[in-house]
């Protein structure tokens, strides 16, 4: 293992360089990062909350509610602070936890639907548990759909997560990977797992259970006090002794550039476009019931569940994403420019993809985040407003070639006990 090294070490959006002596083999540590957009999305609240008070005289009632809500702001914040302070000073920085191992999949974990590729030469046994149109879950589907391997299905349930509950960490997407020894190992992050499975891909002489320890989940302070979590090197590709025919220390730095970028500003601009009002945030919500096949897959109660909770609670939280990121009212132009930014980088390449004649991490990453808007109203404005639809379906006619078939495992096994 220690044979390995980072693929290049360059300094990106949270992630900072090796060192020289500490390039082969050893893992890079996170830099306390700042998170400026958190102070201004307090200041803005803090703000709001200034503006807000007291223009009508206060009753009795409303004296006694007001009382009982400070009197609880305190409690909570007194105890937040102490939780904090003891945390604060157990909490070792820079502390690396690595992949959890799990003698099996968990009892219960209800399988959807699988994609089978009789091309797929990987030998991998992958288990995805995700939300049909999440941003990074449908990242991890097009790098899986694109390389032709075949995977299994959960589709976790947004609300309840009932086929999650085993897990410590409870974001979506997540996998589990059959290792040599029978073991499932789990990674989480999309980047992470892509990572993962394509520096598998690249040489497959090392177990996979053994690659993941190269992703290990990593916590640290942010300036503002709060802890956060990341998993290390979750851009980079691992090589053995050498570099791989092709790949030029900028063809990977490109790569690593625009998959961040998918994850730090494109990813970030969907939530504010796709709930603005609470009309689209329900075709939204009605469009990821359809795309998830939440009829099929959940009792009705379960899907409106999932639909009108869900459409009220993104509602409200695109509010908070677009102040936190600095949107102005018209998000739709943040789109657009953001669209435009990465038409314009393959017009200055002047190659079909970023990757040249083919797809790179990049273009997937890329096009698996806006695959998961495209039933929405905010993709076909961007259709209409931006030149990205020639790109965006050449991506797709790829990736849905190179697809394993579907099989509906829920919906035969239903079927087979009828
Ligand atoms: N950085 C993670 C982000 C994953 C993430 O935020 N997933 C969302 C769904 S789109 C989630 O599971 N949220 C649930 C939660 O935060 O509790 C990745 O790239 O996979």
């Amino acid at each position: 293992m220690s044979c390995f090294r980072l693929a290049t070490a360059t300094a990106l959006a949270g992630v900072r360089p090796l060192p020289p002596a500490s390039r082969s083999g050893a893992l890079r540590l996170l830099t306390r990062k700042r998170n400026p957009d958190v102070a201004f999305a307090r200041r803005q609240f803090a703000v709001a909350v200034e503006n807000g008070g007291g223009k009508k005289k206060p009753n009795g009632t409303f004296k006694l509610a007001v009382l009982g809500a400070t009197v609880g702001a305190a409690t909570g914040s007194v105890y937040t602070m102490y939780q904090r302070w003891t945390d604060g000073s157990s909490h070792k920085e820079h502390e690396e936890t690595k992949p959890t191992c799990l003698g099996g999949i968990p009892a219960g974990v209800r399988i959807t639907k699988r994609y089978v590729n009789p091309k797929d030469t990987s030998g991998l046994d992958i288990v995805l548990f995700q939300f049909q149109t999440c941003p990074f879950c449908c990242k991890v589907r097009a790098f899986l759909d694109f390389m032709g391997i075949s995977y299994a299905v959960v589709e976790v349930d947004a609300v309840l997560r009932q086929d999650i509950r085993w897990s410590s960490v409870k974001k979506v997407p997540m996998v589990l990977i059959r290792q040599q020894d029978g073991q499932y190992v789990q990674m989480v992050d999309s980047s992470a797992i892509i990572s993962l499975i394509a520096t598998y891909l690249q040489d497959k002489r090392t177990d996979i259970g053994e690659l993941a320890q190269f992703y290990p989940h990593t916590s640290f302070f942010d300036d503002d006090g709060k802890k956060k979590n990341d998993i290390l090197n979750k851009y980079f590709l691992m090589y053995r002794e050498h570099t791989p025919k092709g790949v030029s220390k900028e063809t990977e730095e490109t790569d690593r550039k625009w998959r961040s970028w998918a994850d730090s500003h494109l990813v970030h601009l969907i939530s504010p476009n796709c709930y603005q009002t609470m009309g689209e945030s329900l075709e939204t919500f009605e469009w990821f019931s359809q795309a998830g096949e939440w009829d099929v897959h959940f009792p009705k109660w379960e899907r409106d569940l999932m639909v009108y909770c869900g459409a009220t609670a993104m509602w409200a939280i695109a509010k908070i994403l677009k102040r936190r990121h600095a949107l102005t009212d018209d998000v739709r132009s943040h789109m657009y420019d953001a669209l435009d930014q990465w038409t314009n980088e393959l017009k200055k390449r002047n190659t079909k993809f970023m990757g040249g004649k083919q797809p790179s991490l990049a273009d997937l990453s890329v096009f698996g985040v806006l695959s998961s808007m495209e039933g929405c109203q905010t993709f076909k404005d961007c259709l209409l407003n931006t030149s990205i639809g020639k790109w965006f379906y050449d991506v797709k006619a790829l990736v849905e070639k190179n697809r394993g078939q579907l099989q509906r495992e829920r919906i035969e096994n239903l079927a087979a006990i009828a």
